[in-house]
């Protein structure tokens, strides 16, 4: 792969607009990224391997638990900076910014959230510092975007409670030591559950042959009369709204991770517009590559405006649900959208390793289809503004 000369875009003075903390956040983010990501990602996407020996960088830059109190291990910081965060990761790849979503958003988030101080106590400084990986299992082989059908249930058998099922598409799951499992109980209730690696009858085989998300993995947990002690059972919120509570704070951070993405794709075929020749002048005169070039630019302005103002009403705690899924619907399809134009603009560079678009590319087809597809997000807008639920 070329060296990294990535050099963000800001069209609309966005910095301006940050803290000289938020800047200092991203930049370490970035700096990192450019010197642990960028060199191996390429070969990890290639092998299919996720590069375990970044996650001691990852937790040192604040990615796992970013706005968990620091009395947790966290970072203590606010929701621009997380954003921030994930957004420099996912312009390294969306692999691994998954990574520190799933960590974060769906297995710190609930813990902190849903959980006793015991329970705080035992598993998010482990997590913060990334000794400890965690998984999340909501979606099941026949329940994907309605997890509320979801047929993985345990039984309370006096001091345990005994776990059976299975959840397919988990990422991390090859290697996570923990998972925040959700799973009904007797009367039919989603509760959370805290499973550990080791735990017998648990186990977390791999998914092969993924062609996006390469570096990143992806497997299921399978709970065959698993006994989970009563303790792992997260008391504070039951019911489907808990998971889908994580997934609020897991797609806020997506809405920024795309934008990541989208700047890479951006920057890389901009560079290359001045530097190859055709036709006696570098493609970047020609009218059609400029068109590209002023439309992409155009949406991840768009898009980082829509991630900033959606970050300061999360920091002031009234974002809704449905503003959360307008943002990653929107940036998600957005970075896809640039991804496959800037691979056109390399043409046929734009197919090798040599250069991120493709990976960007095919990784984007994960990430426009987890948290939520594109079409279930449209749905979510439009029952927010018709007040008409079309999923029932
Ligand atoms: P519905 O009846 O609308 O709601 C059930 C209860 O949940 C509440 N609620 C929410 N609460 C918090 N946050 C949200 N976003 C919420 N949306 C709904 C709701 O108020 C209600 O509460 P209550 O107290 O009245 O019971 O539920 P529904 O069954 O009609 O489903 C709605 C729908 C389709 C929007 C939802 O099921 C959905 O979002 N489906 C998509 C599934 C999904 O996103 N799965 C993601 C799996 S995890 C993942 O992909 C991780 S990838 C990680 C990575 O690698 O980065
Ligand atoms: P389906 O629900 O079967 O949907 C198939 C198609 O039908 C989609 O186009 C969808 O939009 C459409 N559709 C479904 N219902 C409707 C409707 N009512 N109206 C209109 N169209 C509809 N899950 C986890 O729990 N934890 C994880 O860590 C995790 N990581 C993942 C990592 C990867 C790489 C991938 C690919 C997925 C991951 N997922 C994870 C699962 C992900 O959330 C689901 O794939 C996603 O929610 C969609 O579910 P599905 O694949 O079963 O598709």
């Amino acid at each position: 792969m070329k060296p990294d000369l990535f050099e963000a875009p800001d069209y609309y003075n966005i910095d301006d607009l940050l803290t000289e903390e938020h800047k200092l956040i991203r930049d370490a983010a970035r700096a990192w990224v450019k010197r642990d990501v960028s060199p191996i990602i390429e070969e990890a996407a290639q092998k299919a391997e996720f590069p375990k020996s970044i996650i001691p960088g990852l937790a040192e830059i604040g990615a796992f638990g970013p706005y968990i109190p620091e009395q947790y291990g966290g970072a203590g910081l606010d929701q621009i900076s997380y954003g921030l965060i994930m957004q420099e990761i996912e312009r390294g790849d969306s692999g691994v910014r998954s990574t520190a979503s799933v960590q974060s958003s769906l297995v710190m988030y609930p813990i902190w959230k849903y959980g006793n101080e015991d329970q705080r106590n035992k598993y998010l400084p482990k997590l913060a510092s990334g000794e400890w990986m965690g998984s999340f299992g909501l979606t099941e082989p026949d329940h994907g975007s309605n997890p509320a059908g979801m047929v993985t249930s345990f039984k309370d058998k006096g001091d345990h409670y005994l776990l059976n099922g299975a959840k397919l598409w988990i990422s991390n799951s090859p290697f996570c030591d923990v998972a925040v499992v959700w799973a009904k109980n007797e009367e039919g209730r989603i509760h959370g559950l805290i499973v550990e690696r080791g735990m017998e009858g648990f186990s977390t085989p791999e998914t092969h042959n993924k062609w996006s998300l390469r570096a990143s993995a992806t497997g299921e947990l399978i709970f065959q009369d698993v006994k989970v002690p009563k303790e792992n059972l997260l008391p504070n919120k039951s019911g489907l709204g808990a998971p889908l509570g994580c997934l609020d704070s897991a797609r806020y951070g997506i809405a920024w991770g795309a934008i990541g993405a989208a700047m890479d794709c951006y920057d890389t075929a901009l560079r290359y517009s001045k530097e190859r020749i055709q036709f006696g002048k570098p493609i970047g005169a020609f009218q059609l590559q400029q068109k590209k070039l002023a439309e992409m630019i155009t949406e991840i302005t768009k898009a980082q405006l829509l991630a900033l103002r959606l970050g300061q009403l999360k920091n002031e705690d009234k974002a809704t649900s449905a503003q959360i899924s307008m943002a990653k619907r929107n940036n998600v399809d957005m970075a896809i959208k640039i991804a496959r134009e800037a691979r056109q603009m390399l043409g046929g560079m734009g197919i090798t390793g040599e250069y991120p678009i493709m990976r960007h590319m095919m990784n984007l087809e994960s990430v426009i289809t987890y948290e939520g597809t594109h079409d279930i997000h449209l749905l979510i807008t439009g029952l927010d503004i018709t007040g008409l639920s079309a999923f029932k």
